[in-house]
């Protein structure tokens, strides 16, 4: 099964898309300070991009828990020339903020899609941003800033309650112009969930409930807490995050069998190698006897 949703501008295909981390940041859940440099970062997004990667998600603010936030112009500084030299190089760029200023100088730069983890609630500008550039927008399920989603993570029926948050989001920003066909859903995995009450799971097995939204769906599991608690060893230890690129693809099929439109991933090849799988399961092999195949990766330079 595959999305039947194009979001404007954004690479097509008959198969869930990838779209590769690239965190120009010092802290992130799990690659931080790797890529803290812009000439790293840069060279880290078209290796993803030569990996597979459909989109590459450069982002500037770490949203790891209990996180504190950067400044707008440092955000900037951290971004700006990544997107704009991916972008020139001819890759699909996504810029991962919160802040409408950012994604106005990312979306100038050639953006392709504004990744706004806050769902347009941490920046009110954001909605008239996206509705005047008509750039395509992920809106993500969110309660709080890193220092408080923790505490905000108390659901009676988590799977209720996130769709119905999402859902009022999608109005909001419709109501201020934003063209429905722009926004992508997504749930929110690990952000105002908690990995030991089964949050993430629950809204996993029923992506059909967040389908049901009319939009399509990006799944972002990559190496969250909730896998390595999932993976927890007999000594009660949780995998750490840097073992947990099986799970994550095990994720990663499982979302691509289900709809999803786009995975989120740190480690590409192998997802990009999953949904092909997915595909071509799905189709019966379909589209590979038209000889079109779904070629990996792609030259950038
Ligand atoms: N998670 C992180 C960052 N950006 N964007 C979307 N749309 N959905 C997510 O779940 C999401 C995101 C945090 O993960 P990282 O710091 O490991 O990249």
């Amino acid at each position: 099964m595959t999305s039947m949703y194009k979001p404007p501008g954004l690479p097509e295909a008959d198969r869930c898309l990838v779209m590769g981390v690239v965190n120009v940041t010092p802290d992130s859940f799990s690659d931080g300070g790797r890529w803290f440099d812009t000439g790293r970062a840069i060279e880290h997004g078209l290796r993803l991009a030569e990996e597979g990667a459909d989109i590459v998600d450069v982002g500037g603010e770490s949203t790891r828990p209990g996180a504190q936030r950067v400044t707008c112009d440092e955000e900037i500084r951290r971004v700006g020339p990544v997107v704009t030299e991916l972008a020139r190089q001819g890759v699909p760029v996504s810029i991962d903020t919160m802040r409408a200023e950012v994604a106005g100088h990312a979306v100038d730069a050639g953006a392709l899609l504004v990744n706004d983890v806050s769902g347009g609630l941490a920046d009110p500008a954001m909605a008239r941003l996206v509705a005047r550039t008509g750039v395509a927008y992920v809106l993500m399920h969110w309660r709080g800033h890193s220092h408080e989603m923790e505490n905000r993570a108390v659901y009676g029926d988590v799977v209720k309650e996130v769709h119905d948050e999402l859902r009022a989001r999608l109005e909001s920003m419709v109501d201020e112009g934003v063209d429905p066909g722009q926004i992508v859903l997504d749930p929110g995995l690990g952000f105002a969930k908690r990995p030991e009450n089964a949050h993430n799971w629950a809204l996993l097995a029923h992506m059909d409930t967040f389908h049901a939204l009319g939009r399509p769906l990006l799944i972002a599991g990559s190496r969250k807490r909730f896998l390595g608690r999932l993976l927890t060893d007999p000594e009660g230890n949780e995998r750490v995050f840097t073992e947990c690129d099986d799970a994550t693809l095990a994720l990663t099929t499982l979302s691509a069998d289900r709809g999803a439109w786009c995975v989120r991933v740190h480690n590409v090849r192998p997802s990009a190698d999953a949904v092909r799988v997915a595909a071509a399961w799905n189709t019966g092999g379909a589209r590979l006897d038209q000889g079109r195949g779904t070629p990996v990766g792609r030259s950038v330079r």
